[in-house]
């Protein structure tokens, strides 16, 4: 299994782990000196072109052989001039700069090897009624999609929908209309990544969204957390909404993914190393059970759609755990 984790995250609780003296001044480079030192953890994964400021591919290279860890992709991150819409973006050069800024972005995410570029809209959305042409908006995003994954036909893209946040709406923001734009894109390269929280925000059920990509056979990331619906909390995973990240987890198999699991998490009062190896061992905990107690049998309790029955799986994942801890 591959895991990744966010990099910010690893700027927190800087005294476990910096002295004093280095604190002024670090760096991309030795916040990945600090995520090499979670057990279990495979991949990283940088913002572009947040992470690439004041570094260089060959940097972050030696930096990486130093470790054992790889890059996994790389995550656009919309910042400065997007306030108004990235690919949906009224002023036509700022939208020219957003779908270049994709393009670079691509281009970096092949040389550090990586698997997957990221794309996630964070301002292509509206406020108001009356505020935006959403067809003349879906078709300048649909536009840019065609123009980046023609251009790229060898890259994979995945596209990230989260309901809302910073904008009241976001334009894609939900499985459906994420799945209907890329069809509508028509570029095999281009599929989705689910996050779980982002999934809840929408009161979406995680393993529903996953299967409805796996249908399309568009599924390409996960960014795994957990929260409390409302709000991208980036909290553990199943520590607030445990049988749907069991389920997830059975859907994943189902589908035979083998991308990355990526915790999109945000420990900010918690160690972000021990916290990212808790992570890593609840999903292989649930993988595990999974296993243990057989896939088929899953399905079975799935064909049979009894309530009941579906409860007994928690009763098991319950009950094995404890005969752990005796
Ligand atoms: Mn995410």
């Amino acid at each position: 299994m591959k895991f990744a984790t966010r990099l910010n995250s690893f700027k927190t609780q800087k005294e476990l782990f910096f002295k004093d003296s280095e604190k002024q001044s670090l760096t991309v480079h030795d916040y990945i000196l600090r995520m090499s030192t979670v057990k279990g953890l495979t991949h990283i994964e940088l913002n572009y072109p947040e992470h690439f400021v004041g570094t260089t591919v060959e940097e972050i290279q030696n930096v990486l052989k130093k470790t054992n860890l790889k890059v996994s992709g790389v995550a656009l991150r919309f910042k400065d001039h997007y306030t108004f819409g990235e690919f949906a973006n009224p002023d036509e050069s700022i939208r020219r700069k957003a779908i270049s800024e994709t393009m670079e972005a691509i281009e970096m995410c092949d040389k550090l090897g990586g698997d997957v570029t990221t794309i996630w809209l964070a301002n292509d959305g509206f406020d108001y009624p009356f505020q935006l042409n959403y067809e003349k908006a879906l078709d300048k995003v649909v536009d840019a999609l065609k123009q980046i994954t023609q251009r790229y036909p060898d890259s994979k893209i995945s596209f990230e929908y989260k309901p809302y946040q910073p904008r009241a709406f976001s334009l894609v923001g939900d499985i459906s209309t994420t799945l209907l734009v890329i069809e509508e894109v028509g570029a095999p390269n281009l599929g989705v990544t689910l996050d779980f929280c982002h999934m809840l925000m929408k009161k979406e059920n995680p393993a529903y969204s996953l299967a409805l990509a796996g249908r399309k056979n568009r599924i390409m990331g996960f960014h795994l957390n957990d929260g409390y619906n409302d709000n991208d909390d980036g909290l553990m995973l199943g520590t607030i909404h445990l049988l749907q990240t069991l389920e997830f987890i059975y859907y994943a198999k189902k589908y035979n993914y083998d991308g990355l699991i990526y915790f999109d998490t945000f420990p900010i009062r918690e160690d972000p190393v021990k916290e990212c190896e808790q992570n890593i061992q609840m999903y292989k905990a649930l993988d595990a059970f999974l296993e243990n107690y057989g896939l088929e049998k899953v399905e079975n309790i799935i064909n049979e759609e009894n309530a009941l029955q579906a409860q007994q799986l928690l009763m098991s994942l319950m009950k094995e755990q404890a005969e752990k801890v005796h």
